[in-house]
C-alpha cells in the first residue's frame, strides 16, 4: 500500500472562470485584474497561458503589462463568479471521500492510499476529467509521498498536466530546486538565504543549524529532512466540514409552508447534483438567515448513509418547524452533509 499526496490546482484559475463567462477571449492574451483596464491602480491578479508568453504575471501593475502585451484584455475581478466555480470544484473533490484539505480558492491537497502509481494516476486523471466534463477548467495536480514535493510536482505539471514523483525519485527530483519554487519559504527568508549562498535546497545543508533556525523557524527542520527527500506533511482535513448545499434569498416569511415550498427547489437543485455524482449523505442541514442578518441552524445526524431524495425533503420538512420563526427569514438553505462518493465502491463490486 502507497500512502501519498494528491495536489490539485487550477490553471489560471481567475482567468480560466473569465474564458467560461466570455468565451470570444480564449484564444486571446488576457489577464485579470482588481481594478479597470483604465484605472492605473491596477495590478494584474493572474493571467492566461497566452499572455504569459509575453511577461504577463501576477504582481505586475496593468500599465507595466500593456507594455508587455499592448492587446492584452484586461478584465475586473469577479469574485463572487470565482467563488461560487470554486465551491462547485471542491463538492467534486470531495465527493471521492479523500481526507481533503482545501489550500486556497483553486488549490486543495487529498491523502490516497493506493495499490501502485498507475492507481494514483487513474484518480487524478478520474478527478481532473470530473472537474472539466462540470466546469469546463483545466486543473493540475502532482501526486508524491508527502504535501510539499506533490505540491512542486502539481506547479511541474502546468498547464493541464499529472506528475507523479514516486518514493524512490523523491531525492532526486527535490535536491536542486531553486530554494525559490519551494512552497512556505517567504520573500524575506528567501533573500537571507540568497545573501548566504543558498540557491538549491540541498545548499541549506552548507549551513549551521542554528542559523538556518534563525531563517526559517520551526520550517528548518521541515526543509533539512525536505533536502533528503523526506516529506511528511500530508492533507490536514479542513475544519469545514464535508457539505454541499444550496441556498436562496427569498420573500421574507415565518411560515413553514412558504420555506418548505422553498426547501423543495433547493433539494430538486441539490438532489440534482448529489444523483448525477453518485453522492451519498448521512447528514441533512437547514439554515435561516433573518432580516436582522442574525443566523440559525438546524441539523440531523442519520442513520447511515442515504441515496434517496425522500429522507432529505422529509428531514428537512421536520427542521423547518425546529427554526425559531420570530422574526420574518430573509434567506434559507438546505445542505447534506458527511458525504460520500458512491462511485469507487459500485466500480469494487
Ligand atoms: N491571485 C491573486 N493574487 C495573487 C496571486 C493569485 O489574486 N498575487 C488569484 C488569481 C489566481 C488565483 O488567485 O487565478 C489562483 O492563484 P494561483 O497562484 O494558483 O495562479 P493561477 O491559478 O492564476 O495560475 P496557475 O495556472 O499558475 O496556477
Ligand atoms: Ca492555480
Ligand atoms: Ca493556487
Amino acid at each position: 500500500m502507497l500512502s501519498l499526496v494528491l495536489y490539485i490546482d487550477m490553471d489560471y484559475f481567475f482567468a480560466a472562470c473569465e474564458e467560461l463567462k466570455n468565451p470570444s477571449i480564449k484564444d486571446k492574451p488576457n489577464a485579470v485584474s482588481n481594478y479597470d483596464k483604465e484605472d492605473r491602480r491596477g495590478v494584474i491578479l493572474t493571467a492566461n497561458y497566452i499572455a504569459r508568453r509575453y511577461g504577463v504575471k501576477s504582481g505586475i501593475s496593468v500599465s507595466k503589462a500593456l507594455e508587455l502585451c499592448k492587446d492584452l484584455i484586461v478584465v475586473k475581478a469577479d469574485y463572487d463568479l470565482y467563488g461560487s466555480i470554486s465551491s462547485k470544484i471542491f463538492d467534486i473533490i470531495r465527493s471521492y471521500g479523500y481526507t481533503t484539505e482545501i489550500l486556497s480558492i483553486d488549490e486543495a491537497a487529498l491523502n490516497i492510499n493506493v495499490n501502485s502509481y498507475e492507481d494514483a494516476y487513474s484518480i487524478a486523471k478520474d478527478i481532473k476529467d470530473r472537474i472539466f466534463n462540470e466546469t469546463g477548467l483545466t486543473a493540475s495536480v502532482g501526486i508524491a509521498i508527502g504535501k510539499i514535493i506533490a505540491k512542486i510536482a502539481c506547479d511541474e505539471a502546468k498547464p493541464n498536466g499529472i506528475l507523479i514523483v514516486k518514493q524512490e525519485d523523491s531525492y532526486s527530483f527535490i535536491k536542486d530546486k531553486s530554494i525559490e519554487k519551494i512552497p512556505g519559504v517567504g520573500r524575506r527568508s528567501l533573500e537571507e538565504l540568497r545573501k548566504l549562498g543558498v540557491e538549491r535546497l540541498s545548499e541549506i545543508n552548507k549551513i549551521g543549524y542554528i542559523k538556518l533556525k534563525s531563517i526559517l523557524g520551526s520550517y528548518a527542520d521541515t526543509l533539512i529532512a525536505l533536502s533528503k527527500g523526506i516529506d511528511y506533511s500530508k492533507a490536514e482535513p479542513s475544519s469545514e466540514a464535508r457539505s454541499i448545499s444550496r441556498e436562496k434569498v427569498i420573500e421574507p416569511t415565518d411560515r413553514d409552508e412558504a420555506l418548505e415550498k422553498v426547501a423543495e427547489e433547493l433539494i430538486d437543485e441539490l438532489y440534482d447534483y448529489i444523483s448525477k455524482s453518485s453522492i451519498a449523505y448521512a447528514g441533512v442541514g437547514v439554515k435561516a438567515v433573518y432580516q436582522d442578518f442574525s443566523q440559525s441552524v438546524k441539523s440531523s445526524k442519520l442513520n447511515g448513509l442515504h441515496e434517496d431524495k425522500e429522507t432529505i425533503v422529509e428531514t428537512s420538512k421536520r427542521l423547518i418547524r425546529q427554526l425559531p420563526k420570530d422574526k420574518p427569514i430573509r434567506k434559507f438553505g438546505v445542505r447534506v452533509y458527511d458525504i460520500r462518493s458512491m462511485k469507487g465502491q459500485r466500480k469494487l463490486f
